[in-house]
Parts: C-alpha cells; structure tokens; sequence
C-alpha cells in the first residue's frame, strides 16, 4: 500500500517535511482556497503538484480530497449542468496533470462532525469526541430545530438538557465551532441562523431523494472519469448517523453496494474509511471492506470506541472496535490480487486518519485530527502491522 499523508496545503503547521519524516511518499491534498463549484484549472493543479514534488523531497500528490460536491447538487436544486460541466472539467484538468484518484463526499451540509476537539486521554494526550448528549444540546436547545428530540433516550435529553443549563457562553460558542471545524474548505462556516437556513433548504428531503441525487450526480460525471481514468471514491458518512434531521446515504454496507450499482464502473469508486464506518453499531468494517475491495480506492485507516448511547471516541490506530489487522489484511489480500490480475495501478493509497494530539503537538494549532505526531504514530504502528502480514504472519 502507498502510505500517505493528508496535508491541507501551505497553511498547514505540519509541513510537508514532516510528512516525508513520518515516512510517507504519497500526498493527500486539495486545492482547499477554491470555492465549491469552481474548475480547478491546470495551472492551479500544476502549481500544488510543484509544491509536493519540490527537490529533496521526493513526494507526489497521491490523492485529492476532496474535490467537493457543490450543495445544489446534494439539494438537486436548479440546473445543474452548468456544475456538472465544472466537475467533469475539473476530472480533465486533474487527469492532464496525472492525479487519477478523487476523494468526495456526499454528507449535506457538513463534512465529518465532532462535538469535542481535546479530550483528554488516559495517557494525556487528546482525541476528538462526539458526545451525543452535546450533539443533542446543539439540535434541541441552540438551533431549536423541530424534530430534535425524536428517537433520542430520556437519558440523553436530560443530559442534554443538564449540559445546556450548565454551559455558558463560552461552551456554546465552542460547541458551535467544534460542529463546524470538520469543514475543511476555506468557505460556509455557519452560525445558529446560517445553519437554520440551510437546513430548511433540505426540509422534507428523504433518503430516497437524496440517494437519487447522488445517482444523477454519479451518471453526470463518473463516465468522464472512466475516459480520462480518474477513479473516484465516496467518502463514508462522518458519523454514520443521521444529523439534524437530514438524510444519509452512505452509512452502511448495504449503502456502499447500492452506491455501486448506481453507475457500474471501475470510475464508481469508495475510500473506506474504518473511522466513519467503524462509528455504526452494527457495521464490520473488514466484513464490508471485503464486500467492495475491488472498488476500494483509497483507505483512511482510524479507529473509534463506540459508547453504548452512540457516542464514540477516536481511539489508537490499533485500539477502538475496529480489527485493524483484519481489515489491513484484506487491503492486502485485495492488492495482491489486482497484482496478479496484472493491474497496473495495484497499490491502494492509505493514510493514518486522524491522530491525537499529543507530545509537541499540544498547542501547534494543527487541524483537528491531523497533527504530526499521533498520526506519526498511527502510520508506523499501520506500517508494523502491513510488515508483519506481508512476511507471511497471521492473527490468531
Ligand atoms: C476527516 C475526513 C473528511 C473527508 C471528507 C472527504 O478528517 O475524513 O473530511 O476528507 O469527508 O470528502
């Protein structure tokens, strides 16, 4: 596998120099100061690519994620050709420049979602949280949406209630910009009124109308990316859980499979990530992984600990619910296969996802999830693992 690094671009306090220290060769990244709906032209493409693959650091843009799906079409609202036209080019263009595997998601309004960015660990370092009384808190008693409380425990709502009385400003702005910071683009950071909006673009909306958005938008684009041989891969839902009344789509197994039949193409793609789905109460993340590993083409490796009221914590890369070493085993068994089917593109780019701050990290400023030294870890405990599997040894 092509060990690889998320990297968010020059901004990003966790150079590029760090990357190649951790051991990575690939780079993961996006062109994150284009707004949503733009082409990304060849010259800003060729301009990033330089970046990564300057003198001595021997790095090469693996990957993009994401290049994002604009809210109209996740809404299928007005005419979308025009977007469509944008996104096919946008395939071209990256193409042209040899990048031929594209990370998406198709979560409406929000990338992945946390409640809390520094919890502290039992060996004091700090992971990312999502507490669902504190996601409860933020529906019910903040935004006030109608609906909030449906299916939710007593036990949650009154913690949640406990929490809302007991916060004060601070807590609030804070659980507000927690909401927000899995929003990776420079662009829609919302407040209370912002997010009501937005979300009342999407009321009534169904999973049904949702999927068959993703299908218009798979049929659009995904025979260009076979032409040019760009792969996509969907990104799974970030909790795999409804929020805020919208629909989700790509949550389970069962999702991932009807994803697939949508447009039956190589192009027609998954990043399996074990964090995303590894959230889900009944998902077996190597049981799925091995259902679609002929369309996997990117793995975001992490681990969570799931509560039992559906809250979880991201976990070491080798800890948390998640078998790990099943799941490397059968991105392994995949590769070896594509092998000796005489792929020519066999290896299949992973990344540690995410990390807990920890050490030097403290205080750096990384984004959240991506500082150097807990993915550090992450990918070397990632790469033990891919080293002990290829000499031949075995669980169990
Ligand atoms: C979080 C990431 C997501 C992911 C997008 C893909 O750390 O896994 O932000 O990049 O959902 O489109």
């Amino acid at each position: 596998m092509e060990q690889t690094w998320r990297w968010f671009g020059p901004d990003d306090v966790v150079t590029l120099h760090d990357a190649r220290q951790a051991g990575a060769t690939g780079i993961v990244t996006a062109l994150h100061h284009i707004p949503y709906g733009v082409i990304w032209s060849v010259e800003e493409i060729e301009k990033r690519k330089a970046e990564i693959a300057a003198p001595g650091l021997g790095l090469r843009w693996s990957v993009v994620e994401s290049l994002p799906v604009h809210e109209r079409v996740k809404l299928g609202e007005g005419d979308l050709e025009p977007i469509f036209d944008a996104y096919r080019q946008s395939l071209r263009n990256l193409a042209a420049c040899g990048i031929r595997t594209v990370c998406y998601n198709f979560m409406p309004v929000l990338d992945w979602t946390r409640t809390q960015l520094d919890y502290v660990t039992a060996s004091g370092a700090r992971a990312l949280r999502f507490n669902l009384h504190e996601y409860v808190a933020f529906d019910w008693l903040l935004l006030e949406r109608p609906g909030a409380t449906d299916g939710i425990s007593e036990d949650v709502l009154r913690r949640a209630r406990a929490w809302f009385d007991t916060s004060t400003e601070a807590d609030r702005t804070r659980l507000i910009a927690n909401i927000n910071a899995g929003l990776p683009g420079a662009y829609d950071r919302y407040d209370i009124s912002g997010f009501r909006r937005l979300l009342d673009r999407y009321k009534g909306m169904d999973a049904t109308t949702l999927r068959g958005n993703l299908a218009r938008f798979l049929k659009a684009v995904v025979p260009t990316a076979e032409e040019v041989g760009v792969n996509l891969c969907i990104h799974p839902d970030d909790p795999p859980r409804p929020l805020f009344g919208l629909a989700r789509v790509v949550s389970t197994g069962d999702d991932l499979a009807t994803i697939l039949a949508m447009v039956d193409s190589p192009a027609n793609g998954i990043t399996l990530c074990s964090g995303s789905l590894g959230a889900h109460p009944t998902n077996d993340v190597p049981a799925i992984a091995r259902a679609v590993a002929h369309r996997i083409w990117f793995a975001h490796l992490r681990n969570v600990a799931r509560d039992p009221d559906g809250s979880f914590m991201e976990a070491d890369h080798l800890g948390g619910d998640t078998d790990m070493v099943a799941l490397i085993e059968v991105l392994l068994t995949e590769e070896r296969r594509r092998k000796a089917a005489g792929a020519a593109h066999w290896q299949i780019p992973l990344r540690p996802d995410h990390g807990h701050e920890m050490l030097d990290d403290i205080g750096k400023g990384a984004f959240p999830g991506y500082s150097a030294i807990g993915r550090l870890r992450g990918l070397a405990e990632i790469r033990g693992v891919m080293a002990a599997l290829s000499h031949g040894h075995r669980p169990g």
